[in-house]
Formats: C-alpha cells, sequence, structure tokens
C-alpha cells in the first residue's frame, strides 16, 4: 500500500512510519516539524537525543534499504498539502499531525486558538484533499479516548443504541472532553462523520489512550532511529513521566488523589492498530471508530507500580499528591469497550513489571539530559 504518515516525526508517528516501512508499505513522512519547535519555546527537550528527520531516513535506508520519502511542511498549507497527494496518490492517511497536549492547550487564548486552527483546519484540509483527488484512499485519523470523559455509564466504541419515548436509534457516543486540545479532536470527529456520510469517504477514527514507553523493535535498531520520549509538564504523559521522575529521584507527580482512571497502551501496540486499520479499510461512507487502547488504570495505581518497580531496582521512589491543576473527576466509574481491534487480531502488550524495568532501565541511560525545573506541572485549568 502507499502510505502517507503525516506527523511522521512524532512520538507515535516516527515509529509507525517505520513499523508500516518494514511491511513492506510504501511510506511518505509528511510533517511540519513543529514538535520539535514546540520544545525550544517551551525549553524543554526530548529524554533521548533524536537525530533530523532526514538523518533517521538515510539511518533506516541503509540499514533496512528500505526508502521513506520525506514531505516537509504543514496541512494548514492547502496547496502543499494538495500536491503531495497528487503526487502520492495514497491507499491510507494515517494522521498523527496535530497539536496534542491538554496543558498546551490550556495554556492561553492563544494556545488554544492554534491548537483548535491546527488540527481542525488541518483534518478539514486533508478531508477535501482526500474527496478531490483520492475519494477512495482511507483516512486513518488519531481520535482520543479523551472524547468520551468519564461518564458514568461504559463507554462504547463511537456508537451508542438509544431508547427514547418509544424508539430506538444507534448514535454518536456523548462527547464531554475535559481541554481546548480533547476538544479539537471531538470537533475533528464531527467534520469527519460528516465527509464519510456526505461524500462516501472511507475514514477510520481511533480514539487512542495515553501512550507509554519509547521504543519499538524497529526504533531500537540504531541509536539514530530512537523515539523521542517527553518528560515535561507539558507533553510529558503520565505513566512516562512517573519512570522518569524515579529515575531523577524526582517525587512521582500524582495530581489530586491520583483516583483518575485512564485506558492505556504500549507504543508497540500503537503501530500494530495502526497497520491493523489499514489492513482492513472502513467502507465507502462509513465513518468507523475503535477504541485503541488495551487496559485501564488509576493515576494512583501507575505510580504505585512505577514506585515498587524503581524501587526493587535501587532508587528511593516516593510519590507526592500536587494540588490537580487540571479540573477533572477524581473518583469516578471508568469502564470503556475495546473489543474491535482485538478482533482484528491485536495481541496487547501488557504492563507487567518486565516491561515497565525495560522502560526504565532504557530512561536511565539518559537521566543526564533531564532539566529538572521543567518537571513540575505549571499550566492551570
Ligand atoms: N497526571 C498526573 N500526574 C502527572 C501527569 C498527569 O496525575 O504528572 C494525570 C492527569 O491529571 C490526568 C492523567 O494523569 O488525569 C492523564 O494525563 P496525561 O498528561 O498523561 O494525558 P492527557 O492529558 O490525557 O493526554 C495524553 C496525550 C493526548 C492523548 C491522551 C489520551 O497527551 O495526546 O489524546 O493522553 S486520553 O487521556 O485517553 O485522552
Amino acid at each position: 500500500m502507499k502510505i502517507i504518515v503525516a506527523g511522521g516525526d512524532g512520538f507515535c508517528g516516527w515509529p509507525t512510519a517505520l513499523y508500516l516501512s518494514k511491511q513492506g508499505h510504501d511510506v511518505s513522512i509528511l510533517d511540519s516539524m513543529i514538535r520539535r519547535k514546540w520544545d525550544l519555546e517551551l525549553g524543554a527537550n526530548s529524554l533521548t537525543p533524536i537525530a533530523s528527520l532526514e538523518e533517521r531516513v538515510q539511518c533506516w535506508h541503509e540499514i533496512t534499504g528500505r526508502k521513506i520519502k520525506i514531505y516537509q511542511g504543514d496541512l494548514n498549507h492547502f496547496d502543499f498539502l494538495r500536491e503531495v497527494i497528487r503526487q502520492e496518490l495514497p491507499d491510507a492517511f494515517v494522521h498523527f499531525a496535530e497539536q496534542r497536549s491538554a496543558p498546551y492547550s490550556m495554556i492561553d487564548r492563544e494556545h488554544a486558538v492554534f491548537t483548535q486552527t491546527n488540527n481542525v483546519v488541518g483534518t478539514l484540509n486533508v478531508i477535501y484533499a482526500v474527496k478531490e483527488l483520492v475519494p477512495d484512499c482511507h483516512i486513518i485519523k488519531l481520535g482520543t479516548m479523551g472524547e468520551y470523559g468519564q461518564p458514568n455509564i461504559d463507554i462504547e466504541e463511537g456508537y451508542l443504541k438509544i431508547s427514547h419515548n418509544g424508539r430506538e436509534d444507534i448514535l454518536p457516543y456523548p462527547k464531554q472532553p475535559g481541554s481546548m486540545y480533547h476538544l479539537s479532536k471531538v470537533h475533528d470527529s464531527h467534520n469527519l462523520m460528516f465527509a464519510a456520510k456526505i461524500w462516501g469517504l472511507r475514514v477510520t477514527d481511533l480514539n487512542q489512550g495515553i501512550v507509554y514507553g519509547l521504543e519499538t523493535d524497529e526504533t531500537k535498531l540504531d541509536p539514530k532511529l530512537t523515539n523521542r520520549l517527553d518528560y515535561d509538564g507539558v507533553f510529558g504523559t503520565a505513566l512516562n513521566r512517573f519512570l522518569i521522575q524515579a529515575a531523577v529521584g524526582h517525587e512521582l507527580t500524582v495530581y489530586g488523589s491520583g483516583g483518575q482512571i485512564r485506558s492505556f497502551l504500549n507504543i508497540k501496540d500503537t503501530v500494530r492498530c495502526i497497520e491493523i486499520a489499514a489492513n482492513h479499510p472502513a467502507d465507502k461512507g462509513e465513518f468507523r471508530v475503535f477504541n485503541q487502547f488495551t487496559e485501564e488504570f488509576s493515576v494512583l495505581d501507575l505510580a504505585n507500580k512505577v514506585k515498587q518497580v524503581a524501587q526493587e531496582v535501587g532508587f528511593d521512589a516516593r510519590i507526592v499528591h500536587l494540588e490537580n491543576p487540571r479540573i477533572e473527576k477524581e473518583d469516578h466509574y471508568y469502564h470503556a469497550v475495546h473489543t474491535k481491534l482485538v478482533d482484528l487480531g491485536l495481541e496487547s502488550n501488557l504492563l507487567t513489571k518486565d516491561v515497565l524495568r525495560e522502560i526504565l532501565m532504557t530512561i536511565i541511560e539518559q537521566k543526564n539530559r533531564v532539566i529538572k525545573e521543567k518537571i513540575l506541572p505549571d499550566v492551570k485549568w
């Protein structure tokens, strides 16, 4: 298949591009390099030193003989996007190219407007370019489990059967997102659902949970292929942050009681989920939703798991309960269905002590790169 991976320089996109290339697909990366600029804006860095995209792709070619093309530009520039799609005529368009941090989107008005404009307009441009040039192309869009929020009933995969006043219908599952970023994904979902219905596009919305880990079999092949790893209070995410905090002797920063339950998956499963979606395209006119995660944990459970593993390898890990910088439920019901990817063949990499230890050991090698002042959260809702 010819596959464009938009956002292919990022944390999820880079390992996905490599994995799809290894499977024999003809992969092109489209990326504006903005993720690296946000590091400069925030004074933060990736824990792992990452090579330039050109070096990464060159190294992949030298090791595997496989070529990945690079298109550097922004989805918000329609002429650029249109030209890339015209040249590639892709079978699938994998769309990771969004601003994905909830705290970043909540810094101030400018960052909220940027996040929603960047994400919503970028996706609209993808819709219009695909509709015009490759209407059969399968759009595989990264959504988020956070679109659903934390309702007091089970979360279904995209749709909910409703009985109301004696009548029944299957309707989009209600959305109650918790940040301007998560809202942008909800807006994308609506636009994509509309495009599938009106123009017959093929769309899969992958409502992904929180991704942990950093390496896949492919990124481990050479230091130049290594993945980025974020730990700062804006782009770092729960489990990865706790592991890095343990490695540098920082208290594990649980926000509030830590009773917040979220869904999680290993980066190794992210890449496989994308492949599964690509191998089983949505039908024409179908807006298909998969809940993309493997396990659910509370934030405090995760901190305790990290504390235990870190103590076993000799670190004095301690948990601190910080005043929660976010407005979110800390004591709530949470159960989300996630059977569609499993039915299509996903075999989960679960969060065992061995997995935690392996990630921790990789982190320890780079722990001197941590900018400690960037660990505590400084964005409040
Ligand atoms: N949290 C802590 N301590 C920390 C960091 C986070 O207690 O040091 C808590 C937060 O309060 C929240 C939970 O952990 O309750 C998750 O926060 P997060 O920063 O790990 O993840 P989140 O903001 O939800 O966003 C991340 C990705 C986003 C993706 C989302 C999936 O950045 O791109 O969409 O996970 S989901 O959470 O399912 O919406």
